[in-house]
């Protein structure tokens, strides 16, 4: 066993291990999350804040007074943002379903993308048969709240803004006058903006020491591979619906990566790739194993060796995010547009927090993302970056006419997953390939498809099949 697949498998028994804590810990958190009652002053409390309308701030400007048209008059790039509001039903982890709310009709809701200066327009739409109004808080923006008032079904509002800070930004529902926004948030109303600096992003300076003990500063062009993780909480009941005085005792029922427990971590095509059998797993947990799970098959996230791979992260929920990638070290930490650590092996970020992490993976292998709170990781919160060609499968995947010539990352092959790339910037490298991965509605999905995005659990299918040895 070479040292690569040997780190596959140390994985694999550390989350076996995990597994064993799982089938306890994780029940006893679901159940306890499930029978714990709010308690009689937080429930006083919100039925104050009920009983007062909400926290509607009155003033007589109160809509929308950002002026569109005299901010596009400034003669700045405009970037239109269209939002609708719609509660669907998704899949959670088990074969259930929730009851979510998205912005649409996906979760996280849509990457803008856009560059420092630009104008914002965000419009959003809430169909007449959509259950409840909501609302849209841009962390990118610098505008009074007065102006993102929640929206009523049958009704369509827009506001304009300056991007004038370049980072990652969170967005999200702020429910009805503020009532509820926990529900909306947790329920699935939450995305990110990035905005790219106006003079584009930096160099990438990585340390390393020659044989004779030497500093060797290696430097990588700004042009980099990019994907977004966005990490939350589900607080849920048993039949799929937001529990709110689960999330007052922060005893979430699930942590998600862009939406979903697990990821991307591996799945049937992989079982049968590395062991040649469907029904072998390779990886404790893998829960949307089957192609009938269509675009919530989880995927993998292939990058190249030696390549310059930026990642877009935000923490949307209620627990700190300490995040880390085993073997490897974050050799740039930006938060907003300023370096705040370099080679490092954690970073935290509280609630409402992002970074962009830039990092070379310098071997081939298999390298877990996580939030490394270990209940974190055991109820959703890892996924797995394969770093070249670390299982030897070139050679079979040409034998099998999938490639013509041996290639640097699987996601020639295979795609990277949707939900975790972003739009194009000014530095993006663009992905080989990309396949149809999220918590979407099939609607969504099939427009990806339509777009070009590889509908995998079709095509697998048809694909000769890879030797096996
Ligand atoms: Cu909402």
């Amino acid at each position: 066993m070479n040292k690569r697949v040997s780190m596959l498998f140390t994985i694999a028994a550390v989350a076996v291990m995990g597994a064993t804590l799982f089938g306890s810990t994780y029940t006893q958190t679901q159940i306890s999350g499930q029978s714990i009652d709010m308690s009689q002053m937080d429930m006083d409390m919100m039925n104050q804040i009920r009983n007062m309308g909400g926290l509607q701030l009155v003033m007589p400007q109160a809509f929308a007074e950002t002026d569109c048209g005299a901010l596009a008059d400034t003669g700045r790039n405009v970037v239109e943002f269209n939002l609708t509001g719609e509660s669907v039903e998704l899949p959670i982890m088990g074969g259930k379903t929730y009851n979510a709310m998205t912005f649409n009709g996906q979760v996280p809701g849509p990457t803008l993308r856009v560059t420092q200066g630009d104008v914002v327009q965000m419009t959003l739409t809430i169909a007449a048969d959509e259950v409840t109004g909501h609302g849209n808080d841009m962390h990118a923006s610098q505008i009074s709240a007065l102006t993102f008032d929640s929206v009523n079904p049958g009704e369509t509002s827009q506001y304009c803004y300056i991007a004038e800070s370049a980072g990652v930004f969170k967005y999200h529902c702020s429910g009805v006058h503020l009532i509820g926004m926990d529900q909306h948030v947790f329920s699935g109303m939450y995305g990110i903006t990035i905005v790219d600096p106006a003079d584009g992003y930096k160099k990438l300076m990585v340390e390393k020491t020659s044989g004779s003990g030497e500093l060797d500063r290696m430097f990588y062009d700004a042009d980099a591979l990019e994907f977004t993780l966005q990490f939350n909480q589900l607080y849920l009941n048993d039949d799929g619906n937001y529990d709110a005085g689960a999330m007052f005792q922060h005893h979430n029922s699930a942590t998600v990566v862009n939406g979903m427990q697990f990821s991307y971590v591996p799945n049937m095509l992989h079982n049968i790739l590395l062991k040649g059998d469907a029904d072998k797993n390779i990886f404790v947990a893998q829960p949307w194993n089957g192609l009938e799970n269509k675009q919530y098959q989880s995927q993998l996230l292939y990058v190249e060796n030696d390549q310059h791979v930026r990642l877009f992260i935000e923490n949307h929920g209620n627990e700190p995010v300490f995040f880390h990638i085993v073997g490897e070290i974050l050799d740039r930490v930006t938060q907003g547009n300023r370096v705040q650590s370099a080679a490092t092996e954690t970073w935290l970020l509280g609630g409402s927090q992002n970074m962009i992490v830039d990092l070379i993976f310098d071997e081939p292998g298999a390298y877990a993302l996580v939030n490394h709170d270990y209940a974190a990781i055991y109820t959703g919160g890892i996924g797995l970056f394969i770093a070249g060609d670390p299982f030897g499968l070139n050679p079979r995947l040409v034998d099998a006419g999938i490639l013509t010539d041996p290639v640097p990352s699987y996601a020639y092959a295979l795609g990277n997953p949707s939900d975790a790339v972003p739009p194009m910037g000014m530095n993006s490298i663009a992905h080989p390939a990309v396949n149809v991965h999220g918590l979407y509605t099939d609607e969504v999905a099939s427009e990806m498809i339509d777009a070009g995005m590889i509908p995998l659990w079709e095509v697998i299918p048809t694909l000769p099949p890879v030797p096996y040895r």
